[in-house]
């Protein structure tokens, strides 16, 4: 049993969104392409209230991108996205949802960050997700969406701990940052991650 796990593919992070994501809406028709290669295909969305730590805008005189400490945790501070409810928390309206079986939300608590989709980042608090694809019998799970290097990244890291045997397919994924991308690749590579093109399924 193979599933697909969208990643974030919302508005927000569009390359005309808030957070955006340079050639993030090039991978919108990739993903659609392969869905339908999969026993079962889920997705994730940033969800954030408005008043969420990870927003710049809720830390008098801190910028965009300034890095704080939060608890001990490094929170990277980002231009208010994802907001519940709003058109930029929606999916890219060229999305193909209809074989979406669920959709994980994360971020909601004010207080913490979630990159992660199964986790927040203190790992204390747990979206369901491990759960629910074991249940489902999942054997294998491949990883695509946005950001490749923040909450992609992150969601495989949790995915090889929670024992599934995980794939990225890079070209139906995008990175914020393609540079620091390149080292975090071959970490994920070099923990037995497999990384496939949308063309090796046909
Ligand atoms: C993301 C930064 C903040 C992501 C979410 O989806 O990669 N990045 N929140
Ligand atoms: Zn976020």
């Amino acid at each position: 049993m193979n599933a697909l796990v969208i990643i974030d593919v919302q508005n927000d992070f569009m390359p005309d969104g808030s957070l955006g994501v340079p050639e993030g809406d090039d991978i919108v028709r990739v993903i659609n392409s392969i869905q339908d290669c999969f026993d079962l295909v889920i997705a994730t969305q940033d969800w954030h209230p408005h008043d969420h730590v990870s927003f710049a805008s809720n830390h008098h005189g801190k910028a965009v991108f300034e890095k704080i400490d939060l608890d001990g945790v490094g929170q990277t501070l980002w231009p208010d996205h994802c907001v519940q409810g709003t058109k930029g928390a929606g999916f890219h309206p060229d999305l193909e949802t209809h074989r979406f079986a669920a959709i994980f939300r994360k971020g909601m608590n004010p207080g913490v960050d979630s990159y992660s989709g199964f986790y927040d980042n203190n790992h204390q608090v747990s979206t369901g997700l491990a759960g629910y694809l074991r249940e489902k019998g999942v054997t294998k799970a491949y990883f695509c969406g946005l950001a490749s290097d923040i909450c992609v990244y992150y969601s495989i890291k949790d995915a090889l701990a929670e024992g599934f045997p995980s794939v990225f397919i890079e070209d139906a994924s995008k990175p914020l940052n393609k540079e620091s991308f390149e080292d975090q690749k071959k970490e994920l590579a070099g923990l037995g991650v497999r990384i496939i093109s949308s063309s090796d399924f046909f």
